[in-house]
């Protein structure tokens, strides 16, 4: 029996060390393709279009010559068995009638340079749907061929008629299952995430993060890291869900966030944040570092931020229980009422109550309404009426 638990555990661990390696490519750092078949095909990256951000890449077949395709990805040093899944979004109005465009792949020769053939890799048979940006993909399983091949070019194919022959690519993301191959992509320099401020105070026992961005491309949202080193990659992510982000928006959004986990007396602790695209694109910003004071007191050290106004709700996503906190610059009377996106009043968490200038006061909402019964799940907004200033937030009830 110990020699079976033996064997499970080493397979466990087999398995864990078989790694993935991802990338993704958005066009908007003015880059173009890898490379391309045929030369009648101009390459341009563009700002007519855009799936995320504002650039993306336009492909003009002039004159028509087949099939030509810009080299999108390419992977070298495969083996027998690796999977390769790659895709894009391609914008195309013409449904059923050219211009259109389709995922594809072609093999290079170990050694081979990118213009290097060593036949064709197949793809998806669909095209385009001419629906606008419609979204192509393609999984590969990569066969060697007894070692004539090691690399997989994915290509973005036009299929274009005269004067219908103008395509627009983006967001383009590659996955492969394999340690030792290496994906060669157009550099990418987008900013997803434009970060104004990122601190940290302490107050009752908690640390708590604030950040403020002042404009955001496609972020779903955050991942917040913590240390007692400097080193990125000692620390261990600390939030439970994923921290909402603002999406796309050129406005400033403010965030904050507890750090419910265990802490130390005299421990300096660093921090990171993460913002995560739509397409899995990961950026880090930090770290800041905070120190806990002795015995807990509260110290003369960091000073709390100047963020006023209605925080996001934590945790969130939720269930059943959360925790809305919010901080005025002036004394004043709130009332704060959950709704829902029809607008129907779900629950008044407080009404008419007096808040304190600059103190940071919190409610629990047990997902309840004001008769007892449970909110179903979905999305809420949560509104705080003051007689100096109104804010609204949204958040999420995920059973
Ligand atoms: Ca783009
Ligand atoms: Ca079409």
């Amino acid at each position: 029996m110990k020699r079976i638990i033996i064997l499970l555990s080493f397979i466990l661990i087999c398995s864990l060390s078989f790694s993935i390696q991802n990338a993704t490519y958005g066009w908007e750092d003015g880059g173009t393709a890898l490379g391309q078949y045929v030369s009648t095909l101009t390459l341009e990256n563009s700002t007519e279009q855009a799936f995320g951000g504002t650039h993306s890449l336009k492909m003009t077949e002039d004159p028509l010559s087949g099939t030509p395709q810009a080299f999108i990805w390419w992977v070298t040093g495969l083996t027998d068995g690796d999977v390769i899944t790659a895709g894009f979004y391609v914008y195309d109005v013409t449904e059923s009638a050219y211009p259109s465009g389709r995922i594809w792949g072609h093999y290079t020769p170990p050694g081979g340079d990118i213009n290097s053939y060593e036949g064709s890799a197949s793809g998806n048979y669909d095209y385009s749907d001419g629906t606008g940006w419609s979204y192509l993909e393609w999984t590969w399983t990569f066969d060697s061929d007894g070692g004539l091949r090691d690399g997989l070019i994915v290509e973005t194919r036009i299929y274009s008629s005269d004067g219908n022959n103008v395509l627009y690519v983006d967001n383009t993301s590659i996955t492969v299952s394999s340690d030792t191959a290496e994906i060669d992509s157009i550099e990418e320099g987008e900013v997803p995430v434009e970060l104004s401020s990122f601190s940290a105070a302490y107050s009752n026992g908690t640390p708590t993060l604030f950040w403020t961005t002042q404009s955001e491309t496609n972020n779903i949202g955050w991942n917040v890291f913590r240390s007692e080193s400097e080193n990125v990659n000692e620390s261990l992510q600390i939030n439970p869900e994923l921290i909402p982000g603002a999406g796309t928006t050129s406005q400033p959004t403010d965030y904050v966030f507890d750090d419910e986990y265990d802490i130390q007396d005299n421990q300096e602790y660093f921090y990171w944040l993460e913002s995560i695209d739509n397409l899995g694109y990961t950026d880090t910003y930090g770290p800041i570092s905070l120190t806990v004071p002795e015995d807990g007191e509260d110290p003369g050290t960091p000073e709390i931020p100047d963020l006023y106004g209605l925080h996001q709700n934590y945790p969130n996503p939720f269930n059943p229980n959360t925790r809305i906190s919010y901080r005025m610059k002036e004394d004043c009377v709130g009332t704060l009422t959950v709704y829902n996106l029809k607008g129907e009043k779900m629950v008044i968490l407080f009404e008419n109550r007096e808040i304190i200038a600059d103190d940071k006061e919190f409610v629990e909402w047990n997902g309840l309404d004001n008769n007892g019964n449970e909110i179903p799940s979905g999305i809420y907004i949560y509104k705080l009426n003051t007689s100096a200033g109104s804010y609204s937030r949204k958040m999420v009830l995920a059973k």
